[in-house]
């Protein structure tokens, strides 16, 4: 996003997270299916949708969790597992689990057949309204396996029509399997793609498998890349948004990434989601079992400023596994297990999901204007504040986008970057759950303030005695004082509060340190 966006546009569609990185290429083809959206991408901002949007562009966003940072408040995805087989080999992933671009590791899903999959998305749609969004992605590659993801797609359209299709791949078969995608009408497709330079990628994918044999080294790569771009390219043309996942592997394509989004953007890619590297010994990877580590959550964000600013990335991926189900950062698969399905009676009723879904959509409206009226609010109490000073804060939040969660019952804290200008979504940190049974849980402590060690203040709806101490000791404010109230004004608030405590000369404003990407799944569920 550049300078002179509003914080109105951020605020209600996440706008920072989903323009188009760039407008995209010539097409190379009509091939046959809608073009709707892509010259929409290329006039982004020149039509009549929300905010700087065309309409059509909006229409396919802004119930995709993944596509809009505003609309992962309230409509959920789920994934099914029905592509175990994958067509190359990346440094970061164990076949034992779940793919980890895609997924995180450490548990392995119940794979499905098409038949399984689509009764499971139609138990999940009747039980959970708000799930928009059915993705293939995993466990291994969605193309790898074309029959299964099509036909499962392909069943799902015609007992479904409502739920948007959506797919992650790795690439190399995307530019043959362009025009099926197509022909489901499939118009949200992920690529990861981790590198733009054979030589950087041999140094990620050690084998590929093409035309009926194995390829190595620097030769696989290149037709990896070719094919990526390629694949990208063609979809573009035809209009089908894409959105471009990068694992940032420090030492090996952390800067390279920059070049990543240049080369994406210029392709027509609609999102760049840059994702830190899982790599824990435990999970049997290549990369883990030789020690290469993730990146800190400065590193991370570092990357993700380079490119374009953070204006085009997305910044709310939760890695989420192969067979999720639910709002993204919960997790109901083991509500929808292929026993539990077989026991639950069946209803898909579309007048009732878009009857749901329309009472969503104004309580979404209504949250827009009180959060617009409540931001104007906080700027308009903003003293003389330095211009060029930013913090980062944590926020403890079940929903409905305000500071409303007590600080023992995160699991999660939203990163906002906050300054005398906007509170801007930055991203999230997993943690250990503080308060196990009611009590808290001292030794999750050291973690939690790891996790968030490089924001100045934690907002919270409550905190106890003890967490509040010890994250003062830490240099971390612990701030209630703004419970339930929106969380861009809340930060706005605080952020005017702390910078006239510094004007007055009762702190000294002090740069924090880094932070720690917690990696694995949670240790508990909240209470
Ligand atoms: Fe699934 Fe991916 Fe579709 Fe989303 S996930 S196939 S685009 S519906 Fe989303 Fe999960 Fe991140 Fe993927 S949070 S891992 S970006
Ligand atoms: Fe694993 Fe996915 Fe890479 Fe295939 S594309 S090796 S499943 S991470």
């Amino acid at each position: 996003m550049d300078a002179s966006s509003s914080l109105a546009s951020k605020a209600f569609i996440g706008i920072g997270q989903i323009r188009p990185l760039g407008a995209p290429v010539e097409p190379v083809s009509s091939g046959g299916c809608s073009t709707t959206g892509g010259e929409g991408k290329a006039s982004c901002g020149s039509s009549g949708g929300p905010d700087d949007m065309p309409q059509e562009i909006w229409d396919k966003v802004k119930n995709h969790p993944c596509y809009s940072e505003e609309a992962h408040h309230h409509y959920a995805r789920m994934h099914v597992a029905v592509a175990p087989a994958c067509n190359i080999q990346c440094n970061y992933c164990n076949r034992k689990y779940d793919c980890s671009n895609e997924s995180r590791p450490g548990v392995v899903s119940q794979k499905l057949t098409p038949e399984q999959a689509v009764k499971k998305v139609l138990a999940v749609a009747s039980e959970i309204p708000q799930m928009t969004v059915l993705g293939v992605a995993g466990p291994g590659d969605s193309l790898a396996n074309p029959k299964k993801t099509f036909d499962t797609f392909r069943m799902l359209q015609e007992s479904a029509p409502d739920i948007k299709l959506c797919l992650s791949t790795n690439g190399l078969a995307l530019p043959a399997l362009v025009d099926e995608i197509c022909k489901y009408n499939i118009d949200h497709v992920t690529i990861t793609i981790n590198m733009v330079d054979p030589e950087v990628g041999a140094k990620i994918y050690p084998w590929i498998f093409w035309d009926h044999k194995r390829v190595t080294g620097i030769e696989a790569a290149r037709i990896l890349h070719e094919q990526q771009m390629k694949g990208l390219e063609m979809l573009t043309a035809r209009g089908v948004l894409t959105k471009i996942n990068s694992v940032l592997i420090p030492g090996i394509n952390d800067e390279h990434l920059i070049e990543v989004n240049r080369e994406v953007k210029k392709r027509g890619a609609f999102l760049h989601n840059i994702m830190p590297l899982i790599s824990e010994p435990e999970h049997g990877t290549y990369f883990g079992l030789n020690g290469q580590r993730g990146p800190t959550a400065q590193e991370l964000k570092a990357v993700q400023d380079s490119c374009m600013g953070g204006a085009n990335l997305m910044r709310h991926c939760r890695q989420c596994r192969a067979d999720a189900v639910g709002l993204l950062g919960e997790d109901r698969s083991e509500e929808f297990t292929l026993d539990k399905i077989e026991e639950m009676e069946i209803v898909y009723d579309l007048d009732k999901r878009k009857s749901y879904q329309d009472k969503v959509e104004i309580e979404r409206q209504s949250q827009h204007a009180a959060k617009q009226e409540a931001l104007a609010a906080a700027k308009s109490q903003m003293g003389e504040v330095d211009p060029d000073m930013k913090v980062l804060v944590a926020v403890a939040t079940e929903g409905h986008g305000r500071v409303n969660l007590h600080f023992g019952h995160a699991t999660e804290f939203q990163i906002f970057e906050v300054s005398a200008e906007q509170a801007l979504f930055v991203g999230h940190r997993r943690v250990d759950l503080y308060c196990q049974g009611g009590y808290g849980e001292d030794e999750q402590l050291p973690s939690i303030v790891k996790a968030i060690n490089d924001c100045h203040a934690v907002l919270v709806a409550k905190i106890g005695a003890c967490p509040r101490d010890e994250l003062k000791a830490a240099g971390i404010e612990p701030v209630d004082a703004y419970a339930h109230e929106f969380i861009e004004k809340a930060a706005l608030s605080w952020f005017a509060d702390y910078a006239s405590r510094i004007a007055s000369g009762e702190i000294t404003h002090q740069p924090r340190g880094d932070a720690s990407i917690r990696q694995g799944a949670y240790t508990s569920e909240a209470a």
